[in-house]
């Protein structure tokens, strides 16, 4: 094939596999058909997007990345950014509730052992569920190791008390994967003092909170949850006991190239409604693509949306080729988010007044964009793992 010719030739292949094409295909024309035409209308009323993630579930894009020893598609990195891509371009509300389903998933996937995997993957596989990953807290979202929630053994079972903030997916989530503190003493380091469970939706003494009305992806479910003594078998611990801590960062090298994706599909999309608006837009009698000043903000988003794109799929790839993955899952995750946010200020700038009013598709494409910087860690904490990873491989 041409892209192995590729691959002798230079060593290096920028063209996907001809499954990961018609991969992509198949997700554009889902995003297409499903998802453009009821975004504006679930930004409005921010429901939850039901409807669309069920049609999801059924072409197996919530459970993807499952293997298909549990029943899932098994698909590679690249394919799983690939859905991540297509869905934000559609619209990154709805693209977030369907990748954040992946994210309480991925720890199991990567750290549980056989029972767990297939107690709480197969039923995802078998029924259009949404899970949610519970690690954020009201008093603690970067510092992973401040942490408050605690869980006690207590004969074969933990007791939970402590309670989460801004978890998406939380008021519809089926299970949830949660991040509590296993050893009290504040000496003990994070890599030891925390334990990972997967616990039941409607076990008693959990509470949801109310759905949280935010900037944007208005559609997304993000909710505080509260656990009051609920009791979880230890039988539902993800990893090893005192070793949840780092089940918790190692899902983020997985899932930060999907949220770097997530960033790319809403780039491309402020690129190409803004490309399209240029050419129709008439301004000193011709259209305001002819005007330099234009133009270069379309190519400053071009470039934007190229580079964000290369290195998500570099990132992607680190994965499937088995590599530690944090290094370029942070710059990818950091570079995306910046470019999206300069992407989106720059549409609303090319549809002028249009750009902010509602009637158009800009001004929603940048209340989007924001949170990008935001969740799955912020832009500071991508620069703190980015410099920690270098200044160790230099020092070595
Ligand atoms: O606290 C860490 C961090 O990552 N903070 C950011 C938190 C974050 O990203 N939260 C996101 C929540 S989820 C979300 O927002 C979802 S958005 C909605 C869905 C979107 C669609 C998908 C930190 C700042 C990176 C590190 O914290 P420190 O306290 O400084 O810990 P360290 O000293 O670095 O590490 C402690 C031990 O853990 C080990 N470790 C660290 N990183 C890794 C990775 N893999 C494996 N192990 C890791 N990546 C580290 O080695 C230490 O272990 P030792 O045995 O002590 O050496
Ligand atoms: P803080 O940690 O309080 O940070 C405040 C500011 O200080 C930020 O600018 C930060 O960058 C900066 N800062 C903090 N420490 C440093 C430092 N050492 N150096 C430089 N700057 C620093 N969490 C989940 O667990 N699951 C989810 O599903 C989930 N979904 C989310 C969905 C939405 C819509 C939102 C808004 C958040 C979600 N989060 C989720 C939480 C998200 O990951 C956190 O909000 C994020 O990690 C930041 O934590 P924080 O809000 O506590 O901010």
């Amino acid at each position: 094939s041409t892209s192995n010719k590729a691959m002798s030739s230079t060593g290096i292949d920028f063209n996907l596999t001809a499954d990961q094409a018609e991969f992509r295909a198949n997700v554009r024309k889902f995003v297409a058909d499903e998802v453009i035409p009821v975004a504006a209308e679930y930004d409005k009323t921010m429901e939850y997007p039901w409807p669309i993630i069920k049609k999801a579930h059924a072409q197996g894009y919530l459970i993807a990345d499952i293997p298909e020893a549990y029943g899932g598609l098994g698909v590679d990195m690249v394919s799983n950014c690939i859905i991540s891509e297509e869905m934000a371009y559609g619209c990154s509300g709805i693209a977030t509730a369907i990748m954040a389903n992946d994210l309480a998933l991925t720890p199991l996937i990567l750290c549980a052992n056989d029972d767990i995997k297939k107690r709480f993957l197969t039923r995802m596989v078998e029924n259009p569920f949404v899970a949610s990953y519970a690690v954020t807290e009201p008093g603690a979202g970067s510092d992973v190791a401040g942490v408050k929630t605690k869980c006690e053994k207590k004969g074969d079972e933990y007791i939970l008390n402590g309670s989460k903030m801004w978890i998406t997916n939380a008021g519809h989530a089926n299970w949830f994967f949660v991040l509590a503190r296993s050893d009290p003493n504040p000496k003990t380091p994070a890599g030891k003092a925390f334990t990972a469970f997967v616990v039941e939706g409607d076990s008693p003494g959990l509470t949801r909170g109310r759905k949280e009305i935010n900037m944007g992806q208005r559609c997304s479910d993000t909710r505080g949850i509260t656990f009051e003594d609920v009791r979880v078998p230890a039988a539902n611990v993800v990893g090893a006991p005192g070793e949840g801590f780092k089940v918790a960062m190692k899902t983020f090298d997985k899932t930060r190239p999907t949220v770097a994706a997530l960033a790319t599909g809403v780039t491309y999309r402020c690129l190409d409604v803004a490309t399209q608006y240029s050419l129709e837009r008439k301004a000193f009698g011709t259209q305001i693509a002819n005007h330099q000043g234009v133009s270069f903000l379309l190519a400053e988003m071009a470039i934007n949306a190229e580079l964000a794109r290369l290195m998500t799929y570099k990132s992607g790839a680190e994965v499937d080729a088995g590599r530690p993955g944090s290094y370029y899952a942070s710059i990818a995750k950091l570079f995306a988010s910046d470019a999206v946010n300069s992407a989106a200020t720059n549409a609303v700038q090319v549809f002028g007044g249009a750009g902010f009013n509602t009637e158009y598709p800009a001004e929603k494409l940048m209340r989007d964009a924001k949170i990008f910087q935001i969740y799955e860690g912020t832009s500071q904490i991508q620069r703190m793992v980015i410099a920690r990873q270098l200044l160790a491989r230099v020092a070595q």
